[in-house]
């Protein structure tokens, strides 16, 4: 169980605290831009393809253009005459802001209408006649290639298939080398399905262009304001200066707002065509149809290994559905994202992965949810096909996995792959899983129970997650380096403002970004305001996305609070009139001072030096007044979190019916800033990833309709399917981060799936089940179940 502590019974600095945010979110304060009105404010509705694929053969609009409450109708026609029909995505790719020719997706934008109120803009689509030519349209992944496949994207020149693009990383000989000499191979396909971030709030924007001063104000459900003005700066010509994005409270992102969406540009053609506000608001079906979708792979796994155990390579053919348009947000030379680290946790000898991206007629794929871009597809590939190892071998999961990790002497660690792991202790999390989940008990308890027909599994993963993007110039993802500015301020009173380039979409940055500077500075949390979300008021950097706040933009706090620590002593040293390495930094309760070495409680305190700072008398020579830093940071290196995760399932023998009964999750994250806020992040992960193992899934029918575009349809787990979390803690710190602490906000997402499928398919053992793909809805398990024979009682 959690203790929250009274935040003003707390020490200053790092630990649990209440979330400075939820003053303002639990009184139902908080401003999303849904709350955005503005003085004369329109509002726009976009008319989306009923189809899948279909040739435009004309856009009727003049019926809605005589509603009496409407004020423009934009077709892709119109966009094309102004050159802004199409615009780039994250991949390089290129997207349709409206359709021009084809449509190439069910729910893809083909008009808009910008009217006095959102009812009428919503009447008006009904006014609108578009004449479709149907196409047949692709929409199984494995058929995209096929040479009789229809053509989905004719727009991009000298294009003859669905081809999206070919990766590869790895040694394919050396691979192929421990594959001949390996005493066990085993083979399986593994399907991680199409699934959404579905936040609560879906994506909106709110455009404000004043004609006159040819200024544009863009409130948009941004979690990276800054990169979404260098870009809109480059799709639409506007100086970068003129444009300001804002990001207010945001309900949740899960990586659905790293993207440009279409509907931010209608928003801003729109008020550029009417000379006022506009405001778009999407609706959960919106959202869930033709907003960025994740994962859908098919991976061909095959594992390799000596009988007694040791794994030897790992090798893997992925075929990636991106939909219409690659909406990936991979670093340049990754298209296929973060998914190099597949080799997860293990010391083995040689890996191959080779990848093949297709185009279908989907929403825009590829994009992220809480994944680190890929690693969720990669950890699940590994731990499933440890775990079939395992039972190749007929080994326990555990002592294989204890048997094949990266040692903790290993590190830093450069896996097959290249990646260079900064820090880990692999046996001492998953030492400290098994302490908690009791796991020798629970092992024979299952033996007990299966002997009576019941089907309890026990299902193992281990993670090893890569986030804060990013040190290598190749990784830089638009082309605009990967560094993150902060800017710290401290008042003369002494207490201080810090500036981010990242933004929270309910990590509670409000909270730990004010502890970092606390703790440096010995000041408490509540006297740091943190402000983000705004172009105008925040330095430069690339939002929040691949759980890089606290690997970037938390070293950044850190490092300009120390910046003017450092200050602080040059004014210390005048005030007490000694040098200024005779003095030393002590942090105690009551704050932080500086005292003569050796004299205890004679200094300064960090208020009272704020105050000379800013003017109350004289300032060594040399020393300009102010008690500010900024800063902006690019790490040396990526920081590996990672963790060791137990499930417990029941299945009803008679149902098919899922029930998972514990979860036990060790995460090292490195130092832990705000203990409440990672535990926050780790249950809110393993829900996903018990949502995504057990009920989330977009599916298709053959004529390209989705179905998946209600929360009846496409479900989340609510509170009645999740267990208590039984969280644990190891810390490793990061080597390179100033305080040792490394990214969480995507580690149990990433880390869960595996741990739920392996469970079930321990519960299932009995039936001879090998494997199931995810989700595992009652249907898909009783499938499998009946897919052999039933237990001999
Ligand atoms: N933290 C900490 N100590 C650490 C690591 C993190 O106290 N060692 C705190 C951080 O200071 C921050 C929170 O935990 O308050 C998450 O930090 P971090 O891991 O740096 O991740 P980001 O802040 O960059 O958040 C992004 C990450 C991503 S990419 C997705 S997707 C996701 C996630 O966060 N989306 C979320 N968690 C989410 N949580 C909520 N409520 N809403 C989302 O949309
Ligand atoms: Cu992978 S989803 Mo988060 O990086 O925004």
């Amino acid at each position: 169980m959690s203790t929250f502590v009274d935040n003003d019974q707390r020490p200053l600095g790092h630990g649990r605290m209440l979330r400075k945010e939820d003053r303002r979110f639990v009184r139902g304060r908080g401003t999303y831009v849904d709350d955005i009105s503005l003085p004369g404010m329109l509002h726009l509705a976009v008319l989306r393809s009923p189809v899948a694929h279909a040739r435009i053969v004309g856009v009727d609009t003049l019926a809605a253009e005589a509603h009496p409450k409407v004020k423009a109708v934009v077709t892709g026609a119109m966009l094309a005459e102004r050159g802004l029909a199409w615009m780039p995505t994250l991949s390089g790719d290129v997207q349709a802001v409206l359709a021009t020719d084809k449509v190439r997706f069910q729910g893809q934008e083909v008009a808009f209408v910008v009217a006095e109120d959102r009812y009428a803009a919503r009447d008006a689509l009904e006014l609108i006649d578009v004449e479709y030519d149907v196409l047949e349209p692709v929409v199984d992944v494995r058929r995209a290639l096929d040479d009789d496949a229809p053509l989905i994207r004719d727009d991009l020149e000298g294009k003859r298939d669905n081809h999206c693009f070919d990766w590869e990383t790895g040694d394919p000989a050396a691979t192929a080398a421990v594959f001949d000499r390996a005493e066990v191979v085993v083979r399986q396909e593994l399907v991680f399905p199409r699934v959404h971030p579905a936040p609560m709030e879906t994506c909106g924007a709110v455009a404000d262009y004043d004609r006159v001063e040819e200024r544009l104000t863009l409130w948009a459900t941004t979690q990276a304001p800054h990169a979404h003005r260098t870009l809109l700066s480059m799709f639409a010509g506007l100086p970068e200066h003129r444009i300001r994005v804002v990001s207010p409270d945001i309900g949740g992102g899960f990586g659905n707002k790293v993207p440009i969406y279409p509907g931010y540009v209608h928003a801003i053609v729109g008020s550029m065509l009417t000379g006022r506000p506009v405001k778009w608001t999407e609706d959960r079906t919106e959202n869930l149809v033709a907003s960025g979708f994740a994962r859908d792979y098919v991976m061909q796994g095959e594992i390799a290994a000596t009988r007694d155990g040791r794994i030897l390579g790992l090798r893997s053919h992925v075929l990636a559905d991106h939909g219409a348009f690659n909406g990936t947000a991979a670093p340049r030379k990754f298209p296929g994202g973060f998914f190099g680290v597949f080799t997860g946790s293990y010391d083995l000898e040689a890996a191959y992965c080779s990848m093949t991206a297709v185009h279908t007629n989907k929403a825009p794929g590829g994009v992220a949810y809480a994944c680190s871009f890929r690693i969720a597809e990669a950890v699940y590939l590994v731990e499933r096909m440890v775990d079939l190892l395992a039972a190749e071998l007929g080994r326990d999961p555990v002592s294989l996995r204890m048997q094949n990790f990266i040692r903790p002497e290993q590190f830093p660690y450069t896996s097959r792959t290249g990646w260079v792991y900064d820090s880990g202790d692999y046996p001492r999390a998953m030492a400290e899983a098994l302490r908690i989940a009791g796991y020798d008990e629970l092992r024979a308890e299952q033996a007990e129970r299966r002997s009576r027909g019941e089907l309890m599994g026990i299902g193992v993963s281990f993670f090893t997650e890569a986030v804060g993007a990013g040190p290598r110039k190749d990784m830089d993802m638009l082309g605009l380096g990967m560094a993150d500015g902060c800017e710290l301020r401290v008042h003369p009173t002494g207490s201080a403002v810090i500036r981010l380039a990242v933004q929270t979409q309910g990590q509670g940055h409000e909270t730990t970004f004010a502890q970092l500077v606390a703790e440096e500075l010995g000041i408490r949390p509540d006297d740091v305001d943190v402000v983000h979300g705004d172009t105008d008021n925040t330095p430069y950097g690339l939002g929040t996305y691949g759980s890089r706040s606290t690997p970037v933009s938390g070293a950044a706090a850190v490092l300009a609070a120390r910046r003017v620590r450092d200050k602080a002593r040059l004014i210390a040293a005048g005030m007490l009139e000694v040098a200024p390495e005779d003095l030393e930094w002590t942090k105690d309760d009551s704050g932080g001072r500086f005292d003569v070495r050796g004299v205890p409680d004679t200094g300064v305190t960090i208020q009272q030096i704020a105050m000379r700072a800013h003017g109350a008398g004289d300032l060594p020579a040399g020393v300009e007044g102010g008690l500010d830093a900024q800063i902006s940071y690019n790490p040396d290196n990526l920081t590996y979190p990672f963790g060791a995760y137990i499930c417990v399932v029941d299945v009803d023998p008679g149902t098919a019916v899922v029930k998972v009964r514990r979860f036990i999750a060790v995460d090292d994250c490195g130092t832990r800033i705000n203990e409440m806020i990672v535990e926050g992040q780790i249950h809110g992960g393993l829900a996903d990833g018990i949502g995504m193992a057990l009920m989330e899934f977009i599916g298709f029918d053959e004529h390209g309709n989705c179905l998946g575009g209600s929360l009846m349809d496409y479900l989340i787990p609510t509170a009645l399917e999740v267990p208590d979390w039984e969280c644990g803690t190891t810390v490793t710190p990061s080597p390179h981060h100033p305080i040792g602490a490394k990214g969480v906000g995507e580690s149990a997402t990433v880390g869960s799936p595996p741990a739920v499928v392996n469970a079930v398919v321990d519960a299932l053992a009995l039936y001879g089940v090998r494997h199931a793909d995810m989700p595992l809805t009652p249907s898909r398990v009783w499938e499998a179940m009946q897919g052999r024979a039933a237990p001999p009682f």
